[in-house]
Formats: C-alpha cells, structure tokens, sequence
C-alpha cells in the first residue's frame, strides 16, 4: 500500500516590491539667457554691496548690464575702486562697465560713516588685487539714462543698494526714463524696525533723504527691501564657515568679508550672524517669493528733527494717496540663507557647477 504523497502547497513566485523611482535632489530648472532681465545695479561697496554684486552675476535670471557707483559706505573714489577690484574677483566680462557716479547728495554735505561698519577699504580688511579695468568714461546718470533709452519700455530693472543720488538725478534730469525701468528694487529705509544710523533712519535713505523722497515719489514702480527685513535674514557663522571652508577665491572672500560683519555683530549684540542687507535685494528680484510685500504709499521724511531720513509707509490708508510701492514685511530666513549659500558655491566655489563668466 502507498501512502498519499504529501502535496506541496503551490509555491507563489515573490512578489517584488515596487520599484520607487529614484528621489532627485531639487534642481533649479535652468534659465535660457534669452529671458534673463536686463537689470543695473547702483551700489556703494561695500561688504554687503560686494556679496550682493555676486550673488548678481552667479544667478542667469538676471543680466546684470552695468554697474552704477555712489559715495556712501565710502567715499565715491574707494567705491569706484572696489567695483572694479570685485569685477576682477567675480570674472566680469569686460563689455560689463563700471561707471562712476555722484560723489556725495546734492542737497547736503557728503556724509560718510565715521564708524567703520565695512572695515578697511570698506570690505572688511579685504584686500583685492588693483584691477586693470577703467571706469566707463561716462558719469553714472549719463550712462543710466542712455542704457534706459537703448533698453526700451520697462526694459531695465534697477537694483540700487545705496543712498539713492544717481537714481534720484536720472529721474530729475531724464523724466522720460521713468518708463523704461520695469521697476526700481531697492534696499534702505525702516518702515517699522527702528533704523540703523539714528533710532529713526536707514543708512541709505538718511544719507541723502531727498534723493530717497524724489525716487519714492517719482512714480515708478518700487519695491523697498528694508531694515524691517535684512535684519531678520541674518546669514549664520555655519554659513559663513561653509564660505571659508570652500576656499575658492570668491567663496573665501565672502566668507572673509561676512566674518568681519558677523564679529562686529556678535560684540554689540551677542549673536554671530550678520544682515546681508543689499543681497536680500538681489534675492527679491530673483525670488520675490522669498518675501512677504505689503503695498503702501511711501515717502520720505527730508525736515524731521530726529525724524529725517525715516521711510513713512501708509498701510493702512490713512493718507488716501495710492500705493506706490511694496514694502517688504516679512522673510524667508532660511531659504535666503540656503539660496545665497548654495548660488555662491555652485557658481564661484571649488566644485563650481558652472563656469565663472
Ligand atoms: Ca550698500
């Protein structure tokens, strides 16, 4: 007799667990030159002006066509001077001018810190090789205005991180320009933080607060990345490590230049870390979505006796006069401290991404 043999349970093939695809790291979808905006920036370098002008060249949004020079962080002749150095450090192409503009307002005294905010040669004890560029023959609101005219209707984008002379002379003398900035996006003025010169006033806007009130007023349209904003988007020591650590000429530089702020900073306020002012400007151009616009009618105060140079923003309509600008209120702290870190490394770093132009 045989015994039933056992029968094996049928034996079901594995089941393979789906495949995942594989999770890429985000990548910035690249920006066909053909669309980046034509833009000048009108600075007084500067360390802020300085890590601003890089953040500017390292990001294809932008084609920044000129850059427009403006005592105010130092007098016009070092300014003028650090410009071209930093054109060297960042690999400018040479068609790119550097044009000298107002040394100092028209309606008061030159007036430049006594108190040495941006160090020795105003980028922080930062020593550049002398640069054998020129400046462009032509002065600053000349320039501007020929470059506006050659651009066309809102053709032109204005980054100014300075007080605001040239852009107040150039809407004065040439009132037809107005039409061909597609907008004026601009660091200075304290809306509502207290100021950083008096407890009122911004650098910028107190350093020559009529030409601040004419361009507020003049009717283009404005975008104001103040103190009520920079401050908060302060760039941390792990940032300015990951600089240093880099060690590439332009990477080693920021990180030097930012060190000498984030020391400054840490002996008045106990904190290292340090406001990059005029980068944030070059960030809201590129990624307004990093900020948070609050639309108001905006001015100057020029008379005040504790007063002058304070940005007077009308949110709530108590005037009735139009809007006339957005007022950043608020910020993204990390991802402008992640985009200004990562666009610095990948376009000027050791294991840079893209070729320096
Ligand atoms: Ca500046």
């Amino acid at each position: 007799m045989t015994h039933p043999q056992p029968v094996e349970p049928p034996v079901e093939p594995p089941v393979e667990p789906p495949v995942e695809p594989p999770v890429e790291p985000p990548v910035e979808p690249p920006v066909e030159p053909s669309v980046a905006q034509p833009v000048v920036i009108d600075c007084d370098p500067g360390i802020d002006d300085a890590v601003a002008l890089l953040l500017a060249f390292a990001s294809p949004e932008l084609d920044v066509t000129g850059i427009t020079t403006v005592a105010g962080n130092v007098g016009i002749g070092q300014v003028v001077d650090n410009a071209l150095r930093l054109c060297d450090l960042i690999g400018v192409d040479a068609e790119v001018p550097v044009v000298r503009g107002h040394a100092g307002p028209i309606a008061r005294a030159v007036r430049i810190p006594d108190e040495p905010v941006h160090g020795e040669g105003g980028l922080g004890g930062v020593h550049l090789p002398p640069s054998a560029r020129t400046p462009h023959p032509s002065h600053a609101v000349a320039w501007l205005a020929a470059q506006l005219r050659d651009r066309g209707p809102a053709g032109t984008t204005v980054i100014a991180t300075a007080p605001l002379t040239n852009i107040a002379a150039l809407l004065h003398a040439h009132p037809e320009a107005t039409s061909s900035i597609k907008e004026i996006v601009l660091m200075g003025g304290a809306a509502f933080a207290p100021g950083n010169v008096t407890p009122s006033a911004e650098f910028n806007f107190f350093a020559d607060p009529e030409a601040a009130r004419f361009v507020t007023e003049a009717g283009v349209p404005l975008r104001i990345v103040g103190l009520d904003v920079t401050r908060k988007a302060l760039t941390t020591r792990a940032d300015i490590d990951e600089l240093l650590a880099d060690g590439a000429p332009a990477t080693a530089a920021a990180g030097r230049m930012l060190d000498h702020l984030a020391t400054r900073y840490e002996q008045r306020h106990g904190v290292a870390a340090c406001a990059v002012h005029d980068a944030l400007a070059v960030a809201a151009t590129v990624r307004p979505d990093l900020i948070e616009w609050t639309d108001a009618w905006v001015t100057v105060e020029c008379g005040g006796e504790f007063s002058r140079g304070k940005l007077i923003a009308d949110v709530h309509g108590r005037t009735g006069l139009p809007h006339n600008a957005k007022v950043a209120t608020g910020v993204d702290t990390d991802a402008f401290r992640a985009f200004l870190v990562s666009r610095l490394l990948r376009h000027y770093g050791a294991d840079a991404h893209e070729p320096l132009r």
